[in-house]
């Protein structure tokens, strides 16, 4: 298997996060990628690692993020930080004061957002304490997706010739599943599975031949971004396991289904916490029919394996094997197969876990 990486995702490195209160050290950090890269390294016959280079060009990057993100929420990225040290702020990173929550202000226009101060402009792109942008930020959220497209394009080609199974590893931070359309959190600031669907689905196409796609995602947090961002699109399919009544909160109940056209394309898997192996499986194979229905002509996987028993900030309780298994579920779908980082924070533990999860793809059929 194919591992698309970035060394340039390793710059992001906030000093803190808010977290119920306190302030911690930051939970997604750089040696995450650093573990799960030298675990898969020390299984060369199964994983060849690529390096991506995001200044090379070879991407039209900022195009593909488009399809996606509102320009005005790119360009409060990029500017961000420089903005907010200019007006006196903590060189450490930017992070709000205010939210502009639905009972305090009307709809903002463009130009009113792109006045605000830079405090303000925080507020009204971010929704938590936990994504702070510091000076290097946005290089690595533009390494970060050029990994997942760089990873999304091998993808496009090998299972275009005839290979029978084709899967593809993004190995990329920061993750994704968080960011909405103009929407910061949850250590996420673009969405990386969203673009790459999207990519997929305009690579070497016809629009009226534009395949569908589905998404998968496993991380322990309900990935309320990638859920908004494909909300009235039946061409996407979004289906989640996630704990309930845990981070983000306010999203990933079994009612929201789509919108729109939409309408069914979305499906919600909440779990309750200390969810173990044999419940996840029962429930995995549910999420798996509801794919093999839709049939895709791709399956992207946000595969977080922050539902490990050992995860210090989450609460499913899942063993080792566990992964393997879900590897195996995922490669028995027969689909061309991208799978994108997202979470995962018990630095001794997430690079088995996530080799397990290719292995078991790799070895299956
Ligand atoms: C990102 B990903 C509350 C923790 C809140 C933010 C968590 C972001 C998770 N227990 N901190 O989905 O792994
Ligand atoms: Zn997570």
């Amino acid at each position: 298997m194919k591992v698309f990486w970035d060394p340039i995702c390793l710059l992001h490195d906030p000093p803190y996060e808010i977290l119920s209160g306190d302030k911690v050290p930051y939970f997604e950090s750089p040696a995450r990628l650093q573990v799960i890269k030298k675990e898969l390294e020390e299984h060369p016959s199964l994983f060849q690692l690529e390096l991506t280079d995001s200044s090379s060009g070879s991407i039209d990057i900022i195009g593909n993020v488009e399809t996606v993100h509102g320009r005005g929420y790119l360009n409060y990225l990029r500017n961000a930080y420089d903005e907010w040290v200019r007006d006196g702020g903590s060189v450490d990173a930017v992070l709000p004061n205010t939210f502009p929550h639905q009972k305090l202000v009307p709809r903002l226009s463009q130009s009113h957002v792109d006045s605000l101060s830079p405090v303000a402009k925080a507020g009204y792109y971010c929704f938590d304490l936990s994504s702070p942008i510091t000076k290097v930020t946005y290089s690595s959220v533009i390494a970060s997706v050029n990994v997942a497209l760089s990873a999304a394009r091998e993808l496009a080609i090998t299972s275009g010739s005839c290979r029978p199974k084709v899967g593809v590893f993004a190995l990329c931070r920061p993750p994704g599943h968080h960011a909405g359309t103009s929407l910061s959190g949850g250590y996420c600031f673009v969405n990386n599975v969203a673009v790459a669907a999207r990519f997929l689905q305009g690579f070497n196409q016809r629009p009226t031949d534009k395949p569908s796609v589905a998404i998968l995602d496993v991380d322990y947090h309900h990935g309320n971004g990638t859920q908004e961002i494909f909300y009235s699109d039946p061409s996407v399919r979004y289906v989640s396991l996630h704990a309930e009544d845990d981070y983000p909160y306010f999203t990933g109940s079994t009612t929201e289904k789509g919108i729109d056209d939409g309408v069914g394309a979305n499906i919600n898997y909440p779990l309750p916490r200390g969810t173990q192996d044999s419940e996840y499986c029962a429930v995995l194979s549910n999420a798996v029919e509801d794919i093999k229905k839709f049939d895709p002509g791709y399956l992207l996987l946000s595969l977080g394996v922050d539902t490990f028993v050992d995860d210090p900030i989450s609460d499913f309780k899942l063993s080792p094997s566990c992964y393997t298994h879900i590897g195996r579920v995922v490669a028995d779908m027969g689909k061309p197969t991208l799978f994108v980082m997202e979470g995962g924070y018990h630095l001794e533990t997430i690079g088995k876990n996530v080799r397990a999860v290719l292995q078991g793809f790799e070895e299956q059929g």
